[in-house]
């Protein structure tokens, strides 16, 4: 039985919908953040993270590399591309998506939500709005030439990006500067495997 360890509230978020995207058959242990570092979850993960995925007996933790191989070991073409060359543009915009978007998006989250009011940075949290603006707009250009980021389908690539951008909407950040990448980020999160996490713990 595969297992996915992470409560909803979290990064586990985007693995619970590449799950649901796959249609397959899980188990989802919630585990808090807050618990995140329990020993039984160290032996696991010795980063104390989640999520952290076990597909029976293959553990794997980090979301990206969670989500790239349920979609290489289960998903079909379209949503597991067919080609290395797919594959290679798959992995290009996942990674740019943790490397590019998703600290800029943390620095705001801790800012806004997570510190304590007095240790919050104002000026931080505005250097990551400004610096959120330069890959958003290459986002938002590539989207002007199709419907998903590889094309007319969507694809892993489409899943892992729109769920770290999704971070945005739990400080309802909009992109303004971006709407086509805007649009393109509420059809993905519209799709039913995503809405799903919503009534996930
Ligand atoms: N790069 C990792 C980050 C994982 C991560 O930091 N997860 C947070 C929850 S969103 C966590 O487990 N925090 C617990 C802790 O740091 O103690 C990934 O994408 O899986």
């Amino acid at each position: 039985m595969i297992k996915l360890y992470g409560t909803a509230m979290s990064r586990s978020a985007r693995s619970l919908w590449a799950l649901e995207e796959l249609g397959l058959k899980y188990e989802h242990i919630p585990v808090e953040v807050a618990k995140a570092k329990s020993p039984e979850m160290l032996k696991l993960n010795p980063n104390g993270h989640i999520p952290t995925l076990d597909d029976n007996g293959v553990v794997v933790w980090e979301s990206m590399a969670v989500n790239l191989y349920l979609a290489e070991k289960y998903g079909k073409a379209p949503f597991w591309p067919a080609t290395p060359e797919q594959h290679a543009h798959v992995y290009q915009w996942s990674f740019w998506g943790m490397l590019e978007v998703e600290p800029h998006l943390v620095t705001i989250l801790r800012n806004r939500v997570f510190l304590p009011p007095e240790q919050r940075d104002a000026k931080a949290d505005q250097a990551a709005v400004e610096a959120l603006k330069a890959p958003l707009k290459v986002l938002d250009d590539h989207l002007k030439h199709s419907s998903f980021i590889l094309g007319n389908d969507f694809t892993i690539a489409d899943l892992n990006v729109a769920s770290i951008l999704s971070l945005a909407m739990m400080v309802k950040l909009d992109f303004p500067a971006a709407p086509t990448a805007s649009a393109w980020l509420q059809k993905c999160l519209s799709r039913p495997a995503s809405q799903k996490l919503h009534n996930m713990k």
